[in-house]
């Protein structure tokens, strides 16, 4: 057993020391309080990686964390699109109790300032937090000047620095916001957004669809720019305005700015990608690194990324004492609404891996997502099947720094560190998926409840498979992990428990087990 172990196993780093005072002594501080970067892909797929079995691109450096950390095979986003999962993870809440669905471009700031964060908690810790990268969580109070500060936003629920793309590549306005105020803005030439109706002098892309890179569908034909139609209008902003094929490199920037600046106390980074999210559109020095396009070469510019981070936490001498999780916001998506190829250049890489569906989806692909922990020297290399979810992340790594959790916050985190350091191969005995529907996990059953709503029109000429049906459906995924065999009819007595379980779960206010409270 190495020493770490015996650390855990004498209490030393395990939430059941809650009620120990953390210490002022630095040192012993530092040991208990690592650095955590939090590595967030965006729509990567469960099958998307090498160590997952992708075979249209080779991503060697995510594939080395994996080789020297804890690879999960059943680790799970809270919801199959972004901003519930990035919700509940930040919050440690289920989505469906704050209602939060795919916001637009414009909307105000969905966690409450106020409401406890995962940042929050670790700031209480003595973190230093930041996040460069994907926000769309909202921003403001409902109506957003870019002009001015632009407030609240992460600044004000627990993150000391953010940079941001503040919703989605594909939604205007197209411009970075560091701290509150949008980067490189000219005053005379002032920002506009609307989600309604045409403002400014941006063509469309149904009107100047020669200005495209790629065609798009009716919802992501607004305003073109960079050669890209977007989701809204846009007015002014010009000199501000983010150039698709530089924004790993400007990202990677800000993150390493970060860690340098931060490398003497103990940080919390979220490293929220853009990739691979449509509009797709990578840097030329990833041409033609995969065999799939714009999808693949967009995979292989993210995992470059990881390996500059990498370099530059090794650089700064911080590997031994940081934690790096690696995973993705939901599952994989092929034609998001551009006509960028990466249906026809897939090729026999499986996004989902074996599993059925993908983002949007109930089923496994939704939320089974590619996940490692890598952190050298504290955890031993291997594979684990613990059942995990993202929302676990705030009272684990609340165990993990010794912050106790008031009754009310993270309502749905289970303290589960353990498991995520791979030493623990159960994790979770029930999980709610979350989707245009609301799922149950238990070990290897899979509950899906019905849905009478009809499927969003947007999503219906997708290929991917919502899972939305009006019957239950009840799956045994330790014999049928691609979700084909619907056993429900033939086993209504678990599917009826299931369901029961599911609805409490819904109707109380919070799930975790009072003992951990
Ligand atoms: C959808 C967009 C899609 C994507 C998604 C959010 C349409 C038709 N589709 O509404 O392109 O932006 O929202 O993706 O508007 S996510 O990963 O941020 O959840
Ligand atoms: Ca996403």
């Amino acid at each position: 057993m190495n020493l770490f172990l015996k650390i855990v196993l004498a209490g030393g780093l395990v939430s059941c020391s809650q009620s120990e005072k953390p210490t002022e002594n630095a040192q012993t501080g530092r040991a208990n309080k690592p650095n955590i970067i939090l590595v967030y892909v965006d729509d990567l797929g469960y099958g998307d990686v090498g160590c997952y079995g992708a075979t249209g691109v080779k991503t060697p450096n995510v594939d080395a964390l994996a080789a020297s950390g804890v690879r999960f095979t059943d680790a799970h986003c809270t919801a199959a699109t972004c901003t519930p999962s990035r919700f509940s993870m930040l919050t440690g809440s289920y989505a469906f109790r704050n209602n939060a669905a795919i916001l637009p471009g414009d909307a105000p700031l969905l966690i409450k300032p106020g409401t406890a964060t995962l940042p929050g908690m670790l700031q209480k810790a003595g973190y230093t937090t930041g996040v460069v990268g994907k926000w769309h969580l909202g921003l403001g109070n409902g109506f957003i000047d870019w002009n001015q500060e632009i407030k609240p936003g992460p600044l004000e629920v627990g993150f000391s620095y953010s940079f941001l793309v503040p919703a989605t590549l594909d939604r205007v306005p197209t411009v970075f916001v560091e701290n509150r105020r949008v980067v490189g803005l000219d005053p005379q030439d002032p920002i506009r957004v609307d989600y309604t109706q045409k403002i400014g002098d941006y063509p469309t892309g149904l009107e100047a669809p020669e200005r495209l890179k790629y065609t798009a569908d009716a919802q992501h034909s607004n305003t073109v720019i960079n050669g890209i139609s977007r989701i809204g209008y846009m007015a002014g902003g010009k000199a501000a305005l983010w150039k698709d094929e530089d924004i790993a490199d400007v990202l990677l920037g800000k993150v390493k700015t970060f860690l340098t600046a931060n490398r003497a106390k103990p940080f919390f980074l979220y490293f929220s990608f853009t990739d691979i999210h449509v509009p797709r559109a990578p840097n030329a020095r990833f041409t033609n690194k995969s065999t799939m396009g714009l999808r693949g070469d967009a995979i292989a510019q993210m995992d470059w990324s990881v390996g500059e981070l990498l370099k530059t936490v090794k650089a700064l001498g911080l590997a031994e004492n940081t934690i790096i999780i690696f995973t993705s916001d939901n599952g994989p998506v092929l034609d998001d609404g551009y006509d960028d190829q990466a249906v026809q250049r897939l090729g026999a890489h499986q996004p989902g891996g074996p599993f059925r569906g993908g983002k949007y989806s109930a089923y496994e692909a939704g939320t089974r997502v590619p996940t490692i922990l890598y952190w050298p020297g504290k955890v031993k290399p291997g594979i684990s099947r613990a059942l995990l979810n993202q929302v676990d992340l705030y009272a684990s790594l609340a165990g993990l720094t010794k912050q106790r959790l008031g009754a009310a916050d993270a309502p749905d985190s289970y303290d589960l560190l353990p498991a995520w350091l791979g030493q623990d191969s159960t994790g979770r005995t029930a999980m709610v998926e979350e989707s245009f529907t609301l799922a149950l996990r238990e070990k290897n059953w899979k509950y899906i409840a019905p849905q009478s709503k009809p499927t969003p029109e947007w999503l219906k000429n997708k290929t991917i498979e919502t899972g939305l049906k009006t019957a239950p459906q009840l799956y045994d995924l330790s014999a049928d992990v691609a979700e084909r065999q619907n056993l429900a009819a033939k086993n209504p007595a678990q599917a009826k428990r299931m369901a029961a379980a599911l609805t409490k779960i819904t109707n109380n206010g919070q799930s975790r087990p009072p003992s951990q409270l």
